[in-house]
């Protein structure tokens, strides 16, 4: 898989710049407090802007209030694709974004996006907090952009207006949402469904008007875009693990002094707890206040036949020998 460049449309690119004309991006006009702007597609209550916001005050504290860093939540400066290319040519701070919008850029950003890699919450941390994470955050550099830590984003599992999903075949002739990652059309071909990649601001109207039929994500995002209005079918596949990434603009963080990236690098690993904490709360919640507001959900008896029928993109997305040899370092770690 050859790194392609992401390039954002010009409507896109000015809308962004008008639309974020009030918030003085460009470093100059920054004041003495240096405020680092931040992007997030969620709403402000979600637990990945919570954990940012934690961060921000971790840094203030240890910076003296040196460095603040300002959020925009709700997709206010556009979508993770779209933010992540003024995040690498450095109009944008910090970015927090999932996993998949970076499979196309870096390579070993596929590996925690394989589906059925990992085989618990435990081993997906273990995995992410040891060895393997530290590569894949590292790997970001030469691609202008800092890795600074890994926050939870739980099961990913399919949802849609149509029925309930037992087997692979259900899914057969659907039109499913993918976010913009090529590993993630492969996943939903290999499962025999039509794979249609979209932001996440666009699905929800698409699923009003049929242009797709269903999406795939995890409990707190199929609650907070209220995608369960128009499709109640939640079937429990629990296919993918793949975890938020906060990143940072390289060119920010080279004007940054040693004692500034060590106190940035140490608040973002300190609000991972934090965020954990609300998250396992909100996976609670949001599962709780879906099944009591009519979501018809699934159990999937049998998970063996979408192991099998995914498996080929591994072999289709692990080339390198750098790849194969995280893969069975995260295969070999004990956790259950
Ligand atoms: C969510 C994730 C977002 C985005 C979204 C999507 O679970 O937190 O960053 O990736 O899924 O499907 O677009």
């Amino acid at each position: 898989m050859k790194p392609v460049p992401l390039m954002l449309s010009k409507p896109t690119r000015r809308s962004f710049i008008a639309g974020a004309g009030a918030v003085a991006i460009s470093a100059c006009d920054r004041g003495g407090d240096r405020p680092l702007y931040s992007s997030d597609t969620h709403p402000e209550e979600y637990p990945t802007v919570q954990a940012v916001k934690e961060m921000a005050r971790i840094l203030k504290d240890k910076t003296g209030g040196a460095l603040n860093i300002k959020i925009f939540a709700g997709g206010q400066l556009g979508s993770e694709r779209d933010t992540l290319e003024i995040t690498t040519f450095g109009g944008l701070d910090l970015n927090r974004v999932n996993l998949a919008p970076l499979n196309s850029i870096e390579p070993l950003t596929a590996i925690p996006s394989l589906p059925f890699l990992f085989r618990s919450t435990a081993h997906m941390r273990a995995a992410l907090d040891g060895e393997p994470g530290q590569r894949i955050l590292d790997s970001l550099a030469p691609h202008g952009l800092i890795g600074l830590c890994f926050y939870d984003s739980g099961e990913r599992s399919f949802y849609n207006t149509k029925r309930q999903i037992n087997t692979p075949d259900d899914l057969n002739g659907l039109k499913i949402r993918v976010q913009n990652s090529d590993l993630y059309v492969a996943m939903i071909r290999a499962l025999g469904a039509d794979a249609t990649p979209m932001s996440l601001g666009e699905v929800y109207q698409s699923l009003v008007q049929g242009v797709i039929d269903g999406a795939e994500n995890n409990w707190p995002s199929y609650e907070s875009t209220r995608h369960f209005e128009p499709a109640p079918f939640y079937s429990l596949t629990r296919h993918v693990m793949a975890p938020e990434i906060l990143v940072m603009s390289k060119s920010r963080w080279d004007k940054f002094s040693i004692q500034e990236r060590e106190a940035v690098t140490a608040s973002a690993r300190e609000s991972v707890p934090y965020m954990r904490a609300l998250w396992d709360q909100r996976v609670a919640d949001a599962r709780e206040r879906l099944l009591g507001g009519g979501v018809e959900a699934n159990e999937i008896e049998n998970l063996q036949p979408f192991v099998d029928r995914m498996r080929p993109v591994w072999d289709r997305f692990i080339i390198t020998d750098k790849q194969r040899e995280i893969v069975k370092q995260i295969e070999s770690m004990a956790q259950s």
